[in-house]
This record gives C-alpha cells, structure tokens and sequence, in this order.
C-alpha cells in the first residue's frame, strides 16, 4: 500500500505538497522542532500563550453557588487604621491607584461603588486544597486603569493590602494581561451583599485566571511599577517572597 508520504511526492507537489507532507508526522520531526526554534515559531508560540492568557474563566449559574464561601489567610486586619474605617463604615476610606499613571486616583467607596459594575460567578481555588463558587460585584480594573492613564514604562499593578504579617503588610502583583482582563474587578460585593470583612472588605481583588492567594483582599492601594524589584522581597507577593509559591500561578 502506498503511502500518504509517497504518494504526495509521486505527485510532484510543488510547495504546497512540501508542507503537506511535512505535516504527515509533525511532533517529534525534526522538521517541526527546527519551526518551533526559528523566530516563526517563537511568535506562534507566544501567541498561543497570549489567546490562553486573554481567555475567561469558566462563569457558573446561581445554582452552583457554594452555601459557605469561606475565608482564608487573614479574616480581620488588625491595625488601628482598618479598625478605624470599619467602625466608621469606611467613609473616609480611599482607594489610592498611583505610581507609573498620568492621573493618580483617590477614590472612595461611594466613587467606585457608582462606577460600572461587573458580576461574575466563579470557582475560587486554594493550593491549601479548597474550592468554592461564589459570585462578585465589582469595578472592572480596566477602568480604573484608563481612567488612571498608564504610563509606557508600567509593566506590572501591585495591590498593597490593610493587613499585616508580623510587619509585612499582605501584597500582589499582576502583570497588565491579567489586569485588563476583561474578568479582572476590585470586587466590592460578593453574594448580592456587600463584601463581609473576612472576604476582603471594602475591597478585594479577583483576578479568575489564577490561584486563590493572588486574589488579594483589603486593598487600598494599586501601584503602577516597571518593575517588582524593590517591593519587600523583589518576587512580587508575600507568599512568593516566603514561600515556594509561583509568581504566576495561572488556572
Ligand atoms: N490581604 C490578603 N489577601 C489575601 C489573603 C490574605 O491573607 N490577606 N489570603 C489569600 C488566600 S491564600 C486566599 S485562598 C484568598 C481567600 O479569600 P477568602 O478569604 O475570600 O476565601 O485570599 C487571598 N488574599
Ligand atoms: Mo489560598
């Protein structure tokens, strides 16, 4: 019996036949480890990682919510400041986005409450080993992000948190796929209440294509950085500063 191979060649194609026939066995071939190499390959790979990157996350029903979303790492910050914008219902609480932008924003709670908001249901992963399903009520990033201006140096959002571990306050980072990702919200809402203390309150972070300890609570600040070097450990988190925790801890 003939061959695809053979036969291909038998007819004499031309180009065309030459890329069909190296198609025939392209893992493994040397042929096609030599594309990947080659600066053609390095593009289609990268924009394989970049459509990855840019897609949503799985959006669940009302039915699949979780009875109990619970809590994880800090449920109470304790400094007298957050103490004091919970007692006084976070009036005069303001979240700060500044560092690489053109407009530093101030905002308060009834500024980005009167923002558009984006509700999504998703599955919330621990490394610890624990799942739920809840649903968020949020700012898009991406809007504060524009309304901000970045500026071309930025390359990276880090979130500094209310609460502190011994004397490093908690902190994230993400770089700008994530933090235009049309998922990406400073959620201020969770389960069509406002988002209870031990979530996150007045607002928390949920960036859907990664692991829970990214999704960082109690922000009060977004900074624009070129770089992550210089902020606590230089690894862009405090678990990566402290632990064998990845930096991207895509999903
Ligand atoms: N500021 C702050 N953000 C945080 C943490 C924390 O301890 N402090 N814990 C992280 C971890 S490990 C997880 S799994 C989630 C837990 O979110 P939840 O408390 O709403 O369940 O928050 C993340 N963000
Ligand atoms: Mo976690």
């Amino acid at each position: 019996m003939i061959s695809r191979r053979k036969m291909l060649a038998s007819l004499g194609a031309g180009a065309g036949g030459l890329v069909l026939s190296g198609c025939d066995r392209l893992d493994g071939s040397e042929t096609f480890r030599g594309v990947l190499r080659s600066s053609e390959g390095l593009t289609m790979r990268a924009q394989r990682l970049i459509s990855d990157r840019t897609a949503l996350a799985r959006e669940f029903s009302p039915s699949d919510m979780s009875p109990v979303f619970r809590s994880n790492g800090t449920a109470m910050p304790g400094t007298s400041a957050y103490q004091a914008h919970l007692a006084s219902g976070f009036r005069d609480w303001r979240l700060r986005v500044d560092g690489l932008v053109r407009r530093p924003l101030s905002l308060s709670l009834q500024q980005i409450r009167a923002m558009p908001v984006r509700t999504q249901i998703t599955r919330h992963d621990c490394v610890e080993g624990w799942s739920a399903i809840g649903k968020w009520h949020g700012v898009p990033l991406k809007l504060l992000l524009d309304a901000a201006g970045l500026r071309q140096e930025a390359r990276y959002l880090v979130f500094h948190c209310a609460d502190l571990y011994g004397t490093n306050p908690y902190y994230e980072s993400i770089d700008l796929i994530d933090g235009f990702h049309p998922q990406t919200i400073l959620a201020w809402g969770m389960n069509d209440a406002m988002l209870p203390v031990p979530n996150g309150a007045p607002l928390r972070l949920r960036v859907e294509r990664q692991l829970g300890y990214k999704h960082a609570k109690y922000v009060e600040r977004v900074e624009a950085v070129a770089t992550l070097a210089g902020i606590q450990g230089g690894k862009g988190g405090l678990w990566e500063d402290n632990s064998d925790y990845e930096w991207y801890a895509g999903i």
